[in-house]
């Protein structure tokens, strides 16, 4: 059965405003950085409800929202969660993680120690399903990768206009997360992003993104 369709009327802006906006747009994204120095200053839930809900707004293969994202300010939980990542973070940087991907990541100043997961207010992991289950059926999900890819990217660029900070950390293999959180089997965890003020001391490194004619070609 097609849904109904209805009309799609937002307000359409001229050629100067649309530029204007765009300009906008980029200079809030640009400032924004991956933080792993956050405050323990606390975020309502109501702002994290609003920035799930910005992210669950993405597009989705067949509009499947083939996603589900656990919020947890719980200090018990989020130590739990913090033990068992930097368990799986001490074998990945020494043993699994190779040569050349440590030597790629010693500039970022990273390693297996994770405090920001019991320092910022909240944690939202992210978890991709790759089926549904509907009634007790199985019901397919369809580009499921890309779609929860999308939606993070919406997270993440909600807790930066809200003026909060964020990283995504992964600290893989995430089966962990299902375990502790007692999710159902068809979701897998994809992310684990911290969500707080940034620590007033906070330090990122000085990098700098690739320019526009590195990352683009026109065809015109
Ligand atoms: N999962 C580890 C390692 C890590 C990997 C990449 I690629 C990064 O850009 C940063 C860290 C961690 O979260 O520390």
């Amino acid at each position: 059965m097609p849904y109904p369709f209805i009309p799609y009327q937002p307000k359409i802006l001229d050629i100067e405003e649309v530029e204007k906006e765009a300009l906008a747009y980029f200079n809030n994204i640009n400032s924004r950085r991956s933080v792993r120095e956050f405050s323990s200053k606390p975020v309502s839930k109501q702002t994290i409800e609003l920035i799930i809900k910005t992210a669950s707004s993405a597009p989705s293969g067949a509009n499947k929202q083939p996603w589900h994202f656990a919020a947890i300010s719980n200090a018990a939980l989020k130590s739990q969660i913090r033990i068992a990542a930097e368990e799986e973070e001490q074998r990945n940087y020494h043993e699994r993680m190779s040569e050349e991907w440590l030597r790629d990541l010693e500039p970022l100043g990273t390693d297996e120690h994770k405090p920001f997961i019991e320092i910022a207010p909240w944690i939202i992991v992210m978890f991709k399903k790759a089926h549904d289950i509907v009634e007790g059926e199985k019901r397919k999900n369809y580009y499921v990768s890309e779609s929860a890819g999308i939606a993070a990217g919406f997270l993440i660029s909600a807790i930066h206009n809200a003026g909060l900070a964020t990283l995504t950390h992964t600290p893989s293999p995430m089966d962990f997360l299902g375990k502790i959180l007692n999710r159902p089997a068809n979701e897998r965890a994809f992310l684990l992003l911290p969500v707080g003020y940034p620590a007033s001391d906070a330090m990122v490194p000085d990098i700098s993104r690739k320019p526009l004619e590195k990352v683009a070609t026109f065809y015109e």
